[in-house]
């Protein structure tokens, strides 16, 4: 069936388009239908993502997945979280965004990479037109690294080296980024969410 992935952001689009094409689903961009950007006003991931699941699956009358997601440096007590986006300002300049966490990590002190641990995080809410909703969430654990390294993925990807891993995220593939191989519940927090939600909604 037809699925609206309500988001607005490039680079979130075309990894949830990866993982529900092995399910069958056409993925229906909320950009593509017009639909609205709400305003982010809950206090933690999973309300942004029930409040934007809710708003494309009422406007569009289809089922809507939407994602909030961000990134919490623990030696800043979480930020920037649920602020992650917004700290690159209205340009969404994510260079700026991660130079941000770096001076404030220097100012830490935060050299060493046990100071230097942070995680992703992403809710994902599937909201149906009837109102009923499931939300599921992910995490990725890592460290952040300075300069950052690569081109690939979106957002704070370049300084984000995941845990057990020698290549930052701006340094894989999509594919290796989700590392959904065989028996894998995947490996960024976007691919683990998913599993939930593919196990819990999807798979018989
Ligand atoms: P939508 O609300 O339209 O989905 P958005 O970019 O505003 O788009 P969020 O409010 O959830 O979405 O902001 C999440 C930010 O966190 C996003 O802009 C990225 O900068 C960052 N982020 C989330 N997942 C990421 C990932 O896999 N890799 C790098 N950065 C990520």
């Amino acid at each position: 069936g037809r699925l609206v992935v309500a988001t607005h952001n490039k680079g979130k689009l075309v990894e949830i388009e990866d993982l529900v094409r092995p399910y069958g689903f056409e993925a229906v961009s909320a950009g593509s239908l017009g639909l609205p950007e709400p305003e982010e006003t809950g206090t933690t991931f999973e309300a942004n993502a029930e409040l934007k699941a809710r708003a494309a699956a009422e406007a569009s009358g289809l089922p809507a997945l939407a994602d909030d997601s961000g990134l919490a440096v623990t030696a800043l007590g979480g930020d920037p979280g649920i602020y992650s986006a917004r700290w690159a300002g209205p340009d969404k300049d994510f260079g700026r965004a991660m130079r941000n966490v770096e001076e404030l990590l220097q100012q830490k002190g935060a050299v060493a990479p046990e100071a230097r641990h942070a995680y992703f995080v992403a809710a994902l809410c599937l909201a149906w037109p009837d109102g009923h909703i499931e939300t599921f969430r992910g995490e990725v654990h890592g460290t952040l690294v300075w300069p950052p390294r690569g081109e690939l993925g979106f957002g704070y990807d370049p300084m984000f080296l995941p845990e057990g891993e020698t290549r930052t995220f701006g340094e894989m593939t999509r594919e290796e980024k989700h590392g959904r191989g065989p028996g894998r519940d995947g490996l960024s927090h976007r691919a683990r969410a998913f599993s939930l939600f593919a196990r819990a909604c999807l798979e018989p």
